[in-house]
């Protein structure tokens, strides 16, 4: 049996479009999500801290692989994609379910000629948790290049977020998501995916992004990495999505039980005494 094709939907789609694409398959590409040259911004913003990365030290991680971190910190121009409609349509839609959910992690994934296939897997493994019940995570990866066969687009299975949680793919029943620059897979926590093997002469470049529920803990230390002075210029909403709200109904509280977006006013406050 072949595996069905990556539903594509072009840049405006409807709400309705992302969530039944992913209701379906679990993945869908956004093509022209963003323009060509926001993805050169990004890439030249991490350009010099990317220099100083090191290839990854695991089989997953991948020797030909490096991953980049505090996206947010050093990277404008993907604060202003942070919060794109395509995402906060799908993590509406698979999401929308927990009292609220927010960016999990960024990161910036540079492959290099002759890195082989990434080990096909779900992101939920992350947790090291079995039998999570539903989908809790909305992931995605930004072209910063073109996606390709060749380059090691991203491999992924269509409707595998289906499966039950013992069965594992075989190896070529995965489909690389081929695209142009500015586009945008999006996939869910429970749907089989991995980096594709870059057999040409050029690095491709995905930027990963992470999204989970709110009660959930995430995957980077993002309030951390983005303390109240440092954030206190970013829009409201952006600062709520890094996790600087309220999660439930009785988790995220900072302080005398109070809501940690006040961390933001406060730092806000001092500066302007
Ligand atoms: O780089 C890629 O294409 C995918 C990477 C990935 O899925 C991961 O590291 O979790
Ligand atoms: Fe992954």
């Amino acid at each position: 049996m072949s595996t069905p094709s990556i539903p594509r939907l072009p840049a405006d789609h409807s709400e309705t479009e992302v969530a039944a694409a992913l209701d379906e398959w679990g993945c869908c590409v956004i093509e022209g999500a963003a323009a060509a040259v926001v993805m050169d911004e990004i890439a030249a913003e991490l350009a010099p801290y990317a220099r100083q990365s090191e290839p990854g030290d695991s089989d997953f991680a991948g020797a030909g692989t490096r991953r980049t971190g505090l996206v947010l910190n050093r990277s404008p121009a993907y604060r202003r994609i942070a919060m794109h409609p395509s995402v906060l349509a799908a993590g509406n839609h698979v999401l929308g379910g927990a009292p609220s959910w927010n960016l999990s992690s960024v990161g910036f994934f540079e492959l290099f000629p002759g890195e082989p296939k990434q080990l096909l897997h779900r992101d939920i493994w992350k947790y090291g948790v079995e039998g999570i019940p539903g989908e809790v995570d909305l992931n995605g990866i930004w072209a910063v290049t073109d996606f390709s066969a060749e380059n090691g687009g991203t491999h992924v299975i269509p409707g595998s977020h289906l499966w039950d949680d013992g069965r594992r793919p075989a190896p070529d029943e995965s489909l690389p998501a081929e695209m142009q620059k500015g586009s945008l897979l999006l996939y869910t926590g429970r749907t089989f995916h991995g980096g594709g093997s870059n057999v040409s002469e050029r690095v491709r470049i995905g930027l990963s992004v992470q999204h989970s529920a709110g009660w959930l803990v995430q995957t980077e230390m993002l309030m951390v990495e983005c303390p109240p002075a440092e954030v206190a210029d970013w829009p409201d909403d952006l600062i709520r999505f890094i996790g600087y709200q309220w999660r439930g109904p009785a988790v995220g509280k900072y302080g005398d039980h109070e809501d940690p977006f006040v961390l933001v006013e406060q730092a806000r406050a001092a500066r302007s005494r």
